[in-house]
């Protein structure tokens, strides 16, 4: 468990009701001036005509304040009924998870919760092999599961049979992909590859419970990108945990060879409730607000804090970083070092690279592969530096060498 200081009591920054002091008054006009009449009618008119711009100025206001917040209430009525479509007919979806009350749920944990994040299995974060042969075979199952977003935080999620992330893929650039997406969950999902350059409306096309669809695309590009379903409403579905990671390998040659390469996607979640005795579900208003109660990387708040990723001192460690988001975008910093290498937007071009460079964005729907050589043993955090995501749990620890210990940041 990283140090988490859960911003459960949230702060609204309420104003003291301070009574105003007058910034005028009648002083420090001269009274024994025989002018002096004449002068204060002028000034007087002044004021007056002062006053009337500013009623007219605080009317109008008034009147774009109210327009505003009336298309607002009309926009928030619109999502929480789905237009045509209503969410709280959709499982993990309850009518009263859309109420939005914006109480953070941030840091809920019970007693026992750091026992649970030692006996969490983290999310494989080691890249896995390419398929060998000219195709890659994908099968992806869509599924409704529960699952555990932070130790003892249980949320109804629509994910993968595995969870959430989805399962990292891994293919060579140039490599024929097969993609073959089986629905087993309640309702239409679909699955786009930002990887991919293929017609949408056939290839990213929404699937029946029950039915699978199938495409394939040649992966040119290469980088890490973006998978997640793109049924609508979009937001809802990624925040759910339909999303996932896929690494083209760019042609050998074209980067140092990396003796560890490491995948992490990173995202937030929205509750509805603690999660602590039921899953918590999901909750749009919060979505919108974009004030989520926990981030993640690969799905689980803090796991490579209590089981650290690994290197040996003078390794080149390779991060593949897709973010996921929905919404918030993930500032990539390792505390302890500097990003020797950094392909901004996973443009593996060498001559786009940064060099020496201290936190990187990850766009959310974007991706960012990082390269770090370091020779002292110790433990290396790796954060999304916009810290409000550490607290909410987006951070893990790079252990280099055979060191002891851990450490909260
Ligand atoms: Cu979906």
């Amino acid at each position: 468990m990283p140090t988490l200081s859960p911003p459960r009591t949230r702060s609204n920054g309420a104003n003291p009701d301070h009574p105003r002091t007058p910034t005028y008054s009648a002083g420090g006009i001269p009274h024994d001036e025989s002018d002096s009449h004449a002068l204060s009618a002028i000034v007087a008119t002044i004021l007056g005509v002062l006053v009337a711009i500013l009623a007219v100025f605080a009317a109008s206001m008034w009147f774009d304040a109210h327009n505003a917040k009336s298309a607002a209430e009309r926009a928030a009525a619109g999502v929480t009924s789905g237009g045509n479509q209503s969410t709280a007919d959709m499982p993990g979806m309850s009518g009263s998870g859309t109420a939005g009350s914006m109480t953070s749920y941030a840091g809920a944990a019970p007693s026992n919760a750091d026992a649970l994040a030692t006996a969490h299995e983290p999310f494989p974060a080691a890249m896995p092999a390419v398929p060998a042969g000219p195709i890659a075979d994908v099968k992806l199952v869509l599924k409704d599961v529960t699952v555990e977003i932070a130790p003892g935080v249980k949320y109804a999620a629509w994910a993968w049979a595995g969870g959430a992330p989805g399962p990292v893929i891994h293919v060579r650039q140039g490599q024929m992909v097969k993609i073959t997406l089986t629905n087993d969950g309640a309702i239409p999902h679909s699955v786009d590859f930002h990887a991919a350059r293929v017609a949408p409306d056939k290839a990213f096309r929404d699937v029946m419970p029950g039915e699978s669809v199938s495409y394939t695309f040649r992966a040119k590009d290469a980088g890490v990108f973006m998978y997640h379903c793109g049924t609508k409403p979009v937001l809802m579905h990624i925040a759910n945990g339909m999303y996932g990671a896929i690494v083209v390998e760019p042609r050998a040659g074209v980067l140092p060879k990396a003796d560890k390469n490491y995948v992490l996607v990173a995202s937030e979640w929205y509750l509805n409730s603690d999660g602590l005795k039921s899953p918590a579900q999901f909750d749009m208003t919060k979505a919108h607000a974009r004030t989520p109660d926990w981030m993640t990387f690969n799905g689980y708040s803090g796991q490579y804090v209590k089981h650290p990723l690994t290197a040996k001192p003078g390794e080149l460690v390779r991060f593949w970083v897709v973010d996921a988001g929905p919404s918030i975008d993930t500032d990539f910093h390792i505390v302890g070092t500097v990003l020797n290498t950094a392909y901004p937007f996973a443009d593996m071009n060498p001559a786009h690279a940064l060099n020496n460079v201290q936190t990187v964005s990850v766009p959310a729907g974007g991706g960012g592969v990082f390269d770090v050589k370091i020779d002292k043993p110790g433990l290396y955090p790796f954060v999304s530096h916009a810290f409000a995501a550490v607290d909410q749990g987006q951070v893990g620890l790079l252990k280099v060498g055979d060191v002891k210990g851990t450490m909260s940041h």
